[in-house]
């Protein structure tokens, strides 16, 4: 048995850790305990070995710059496997394959996969320690750079441990970079094992198995099997001028704005208003004894996207990154300073962009690559709301659904209740961005913001919203936003950024019984008398209508756009939503 295989006070945690290094064959062993002290000495080894590069310190304390392997810079959809015992129930949204040959191909790939480097044991907690909500995993790794992330974006270290006691029930996760191959690349979940096996990427989605893995994939399972739900959702509380708090859920597909919206500023008009930051990606959501849906945010940290992040979109998260932040993919100048396309101030004059190479404002390539990224701690952020370490969680009042959608999508609307507001998370889609697939303005169907991260049969995962009314007496009222339609001229009809203050506004008065709502073809919207347009540069009455407005013609294609994905779930599609559906063709 390798030394320092049981350094745990907890039996089945050894005995995995001996079972796993005794196949990896890792040269040494690092039990993370999660201190300050570990945390410097893994930076300066990060540092030493090449895979961290410090920042200046003095514009940037404790802050250091990632470059990953040009092949492996997102989350990789179509390597990304549920290994649930039949097809079915993984369901058509997913990839499959069965556990035990998915197994057998991943444990033949890391069979002495960790030969010459150090394996680390990664124990970390998702949520407020003595949380109900809170769940354990260990994650086992050779990458120090997942160390690292792990420990800013969890509770990582003792404290899981002391969490679990000697328990069996944590996530074993596994993940080793092999030779970061695009070829021998997997992401593989085993629900049944509550086991996470990750080859072949060093890239945060695919490898900080806490978060798109476990928080989501694996837990969505459990929300399904034990009355919850694990969503992909901001938590945000908005405080009105008189100290009242309204706790909001927000599901936006990725490269919606989601960690924006988190963290908005209200502009000057909202005098006297707040908005605190809970979560900006995740939260795992349990009816409270009062009948209300209660939200925890598993995470610490924020992994958002750089580019277009600046003072204007996100000033809070420009807090957020001025300390203790692992920059991964942006452009790297020559006195040690970050840039990224979208960033405040101009380009600078030569950097290195972020693949290595020397970069000018006259270089057509990005400097910073699309999709990089900072992984910041949530303390650092100005507006994080002390409920984040309730271990109860914050009461939600409503849900918001939303998508990118140039055309057809009003600005806001009110489901008229928990079934049709089910609907209306289930038919969410958005248009892709040309940095992402090069196909502009395709709608994808992606229900609830989940299509990438629900761990089973879309179809049942819907049943499993519907039969949820049951437990909460008390729901959070439902709401469709889009921020992003244009007029003919091609131009955004509402403003955003902190503008959608007004929006929330709106829909926070909603919950509170406060603000009045006609009833549309879609559901509840707010007339222009119940809508506060005051200092809005451009929009006014006439522009809210237009962004208002619903078009039968556009609404026919929308319903049977919608229908593409029905079709795929058509087995395990509830009637309910089949229902709602009739309802609004009727309507329309
Ligand atoms: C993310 C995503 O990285 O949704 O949060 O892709
Ligand atoms: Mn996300």
């Amino acid at each position: 048995m390798h030394p320092g295989c049981c350094n745990s006070d907890n039996p089945h945690v050894n005995r995995w850790v001996a079972e796993i290094a005794a196949h990896c064959q890792p040269n040494a062993i690092h039990w993370c305990d999660g201190s300050l002290d570990e945390k410097r000495a893994l930076t300066a080894e990060a540092v030493a070995g090449g895979t961290l590069i410090p920042l200046n310190q003095k514009k940037w304390p404790g802050c250091y710059y990632h470059r990953s392997n040009p092949n492996d810079v997102a989350r990789v959809e179509q390597c990304t496997f549920i290994c649930t015992p039949t097809e079915d129930e993984a369901g058509p949204t997913n990839n499959w394959l069965a556990p035990a040959a998915m197994r057998t191909k991943l444990m033949g790939l890391l069979a002495g996969a960790m030969r010459g480097r150090t394996m680390y044991v990664v124990p970390f907690l998702m949520g407020p320690p003595g949380s109900p909500l809170a769940r354990v995993g260990v994650e086992l790794t050779d990458s120090i750079y997942v160390v690292l992330s792990m420990g800013i974006m969890t509770r990582m270290g003792r404290v899981a441990l002391e969490q679990l006691g000697v328990g069996e029930d944590f996530t074993r996760g596994i993940h080793s970079m092999l030779d970061v191959n695009p070829e021998r690349r997997y992401i593989a979940h085993f629900p049944q094992e509550n086991t996470i096996i990750s080859v072949g990427s060093n890239y945060g989605g695919n490898v900080l198995l806490g978060k798109k893995c476990m928080a989501l994939r694996l837990a969505s399972h459990w929300g399904r099997d034990q009355g919850w739900l694990a969503e992909h959702m901001l938590v945000l509380g908005v405080e009105s001028p008189d100290g009242k708090k309204t706790f909001v859920a927000g599901a936006f597909p990725s490269a919606c704005g989601k960690t924006n919206f988190a963290m908005l500023r209200p502009p000057a008009r909202f005098a006297g208003w707040k908005v605190w930051t809970v979560g900006d990606d995740i939260a795992w959501m349990k009816p409270g004894p009062d009948g209300r849906l209660y939200a925890i945010n598993p995470e610490t940290g924020y992994f958002g996207v750089a580019p277009g992040t600046n003072g204007k979109s996100n000033p809070n998260a420009m807090e957020c990154i001025k300390r203790d932040t692992i920059f991964t993919n942006v452009a790297l100048t020559p006195d040690g300073d970050v840039w990224w396309e979208g960033k405040d101030g101009p380009p600078p004059a030569e950097c290195l962009d972020w693949r290595g190479q020397r970069w000018t404002p006259d270089s057509k390539a990005k400097a910073a690559h699309p999709n990089s990224r900072f992984c910041a701690p949530m303390s650092n952020n100005p507006m994080l709301a002390t409920e984040v370490h309730d271990p109860a969680g914050v009461p939600i009042s409503a849900i918001i659904f939303g998508g990118r959608r140039t055309s057809t999508i009003p600005l806001v609307y009110q489901a008229f209740n928990w079934v049709h507001g089910v609907y209306v998370g289930a038919t969410i889609g958005s248009e892709t961005t040309a940095a992402a697939t090069g196909l502009v303005g395709q709608v994808r169907r992606d229900p609830m913001a989940m299509l990438p991260f629900c761990g089973y049969n879309m179809g049942d995962y819907f049943a499993h919203w519907l039969q949820m009314r049951r437990h909460i007496a008390n729901p959070p009222r439902i709401f469709h936003v889009n921020w992003f339609r244009k007029d003919a001229d091609d131009e955004f009809l509402w403003p955003g950024y902190s503008e959608n203050m007004r929006v929330l506004e709106w829909i926070v008065e909603r919950c509170r019984g406060r603000a009045n709502a006609s009833e549309g073809l879609l559901g509840w919207v707010p007339d222009a008398h119940d809508f506060d347009l005051e200092g809005l540069d451009g929009f006014d009455a006439a522009r809210l209508q237009q962004a208002q407005s619903t078009n039968a013609e556009e609404w026919r294609r929308e319903v049977l756009q919608q229908d593409e994905l029905f079709m795929r779930l058509y087995a395990h599609l509830p009637k309910e939503i089949i229902f709602q559906r009739e309802l609004l063709i009727a309507r329309l």
